[in-house]
């Protein structure tokens, strides 16, 4: 018991605890006074974002196909113990030589700052949470060492640091107890300041009311009436329209962007005879469209649930771009969101007749904060990396020999077309049925060239044509349905689709990098 107590409170776990608390006493107060700078500049947020920016094309993909949208949820979670243990190892270092302690700390401070100045959107003020949060972690570092360096009886405690004027001051006085409670109390302080930052920082932002305020201008074209009968009929496959709470989302902002609709502008610029600014109410007083479109994310695996269906409303690109009126050579726009993510998509796409937008409304509502708001692209056809940019402020009409865009920049392809697509919904993968009609279920999509047939294929049979539910449109996702009669045992289902050109989807397996998976999905179901 003694022995246990004893490795507990020996001078190394104690000056790793102190190193942790004081990294704890960063965070926290550069949390709580961040509350009054951009949220995307206190320190976690800022460290996150940086380490997203060097993630490499196949960790995106791991992360993804790991932790699916909990991605983000994960990569806290990994970045709150790599601090902890670097916290540790510096309160260990600290107490042995506390000038190296020192510079330890000012190195990670520093490492903080310049990954928080660097965000786009964020200015150098905004440095300053996180500089009063190492300040602030120095000073109780150094209250914490200089308490362990008062409890003498470690032969190991250097004689310079025994020798110190604080130390000699508390010495005797000084017991582990006082430590641990020292400890304790400034843990618990930098846990309520945390908490109190973060709720300030919610209650200081009002977006979230102001879209709550808007309302939606009636569209001049409404979206085509949706026939009848698009839902398969088999239960359990995936809704037709996809409820904004349950569409996916993917990005790189830890943090979602908070725009004041007063504040946003689109500039419209580069490569144009005219250079155009948009304010918000320009696009509520202009001609809107509304439109169903079927979103899919390029990190999507075969068989994945990262596509969405919604009823878009928003302003026609091509429209914007008439007004800017291209220059001979332009082939692409790069459009950019406020919080440094760009897309690059080609020019012809967004000036032919396809329904590509500025995006202000989803489902019929303004558009979640953590969907774009206040505006997005839309671009039917188009993987969600090269068309789809949320917090859109800067169109900048280009050439793909001259710039590229975000995800281009960390090894995706420049260019994502949609590639054909058919998912079995219904059996799940691994399910227990019973043998039998076997409903199965699901949803195909090739958007801008829409589903002509979808075939299912059970073990190696022969391919047989699945029940077709009605298409919407081509640019929305096309469901289908199949009654299979299961005798027991371990049994594969295979689906694929075939485009509107009569494009059979490839069974050719391709990882999401660089412009998207392929392959025909397989799943596993065992009848009993
Ligand atoms: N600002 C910004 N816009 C972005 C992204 C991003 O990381 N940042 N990701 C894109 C990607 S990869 C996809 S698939 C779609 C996803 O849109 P959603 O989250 O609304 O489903 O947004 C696109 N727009
Ligand atoms: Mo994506």
């Amino acid at each position: 018991m003694t022995k246990l107590r004893n490795r507990i409170t020996g001078p190394a776990p104690m000056a790793a605890l102190a190193g942790v608390v004081a990294a704890a006493v960063v965070l926290a107060v550069a949390e709580l006074i961040g509350a009054f700078f951009t949220a995307r500049a206190t320190p976690l947020f800022a460290l996150g974002s940086t380490f997203i920016d060097f993630t490499p094309p196949w960790m995106k993909d791991f992360a993804i196909a790991t932790f699916g949208t909990n991605d983000k949820a994960a990569l806290f979670v990994g970045m709150g113990l790599t601090i902890a243990v670097l916290a540790c190892i510096l309160g260990v270092v600290a107490y042995r030589k506390w000038m190296l302690g020192v510079l330890g700390v000012l190195f990670m401070g520093a490492v903080i700052v310049a990954s928080v100045v660097t965000r786009a959107g964020v200015g150098p003020a905004d440095a300053i949470p996180s500089v009063l949060g190492t300040v602030a972690g120095l000073v109780v570092l150094r209250r914490l060492m200089v308490q362990l360096w008062g409890l003498k009886r470690w032969p190991e405690a250097p004689a310079d640091q025994a020798d110190d004027d604080d130390a000699r001051h508390q010495g005797a006085g000084t017991n582990r107890r006082r430590f641990f409670a020292a400890a304790g109390v400034t843990a618990l302080a930098a846990g309520i300041a945390a908490t109190g930052g973060r709720l300030l920082g919610a209650a200081r932002s009002n977006v979230t009311r102001a879209r709550e305020a808007l309302t939606l201008p009636t569209p001049a074209k409404a979206a085509s009436p949706v026939p009848a009968g698009v839902q398969s009929p088999v239960p359990g496959v995936t809704p037709w329209l996809t409820p904004n709470n349950d569409f996916y989302r993917i990005d790189t902002a830890l943090s979602i962007p908070e725009i004041n609709i007063d504040d946003w502008q689109l500039r419209v610029h580069g490569l144009v005879e005219q250079e155009v600014t948009l304010s918000f109410q320009d696009l509520l007083d202009a001609q809107l469209i509304e439109s169903h479109v079927t979103l899919t994310c390029v990190s999507n695996p075969v068989g994945g649930n990262l596509a969405g269906n919604a009823k878009w409303l928003g302003l026609p690109i091509r429209d914007v771009l008439a007004r800017a009126k291209p220059k001979d050579g332009a082939d692409m726009v790069l459009s950019k969101s406020i919080d440094g993510f760009s897309a690059s998509t080609p020019l012809e796409v967004l000036q032919d007749g396809r329904d590509a937008m500025l995006a202000i409304g989803m489902n019929g509502e303004p558009l979640p904060l953590e969907h774009g708001y206040p505006v997005r692209m839309v671009v039917p056809g188009l993987y969600g990396f090269v068309s789809a940019t949320k917090w859109v402020v800067d169109l900048e009409v280009t050439r793909f020999a001259d710039n590229k865009a975000y995800w281009t920049n960390r090894g995706w392809s420049e260019r994502g077309p949609i590639k054909t697509m058919a998912r079995v919904d219904v059996p799940r993968s691994f399910a227990k049925v019973a043998a039998g009609k076997v409903a199965v279920g699901g949803t195909a999509w090739a958007q801008t060239r829409g589903i002509a047939k979808v075939e299912v294929q059970i073990d190696n049979g022969a391919w047989a044509e699945a029940t077709l539910s009605a298409e919407a449109s081509t640019v929305t996702w096309r469901q289908w349905s199949y009654e299979w009669d299961a005798a027991p045992g371990p049994h594969y289902i295979k689906v694929r689709a075939t485009d509107g050109t009569g494009q059979v989807q490839t069974d050719q397996r391709a990882d999401p990098v660089p412009d998207g998976a392929s392959g025909w999905q397989s799943v596993m179901v065992t009848v009993q």
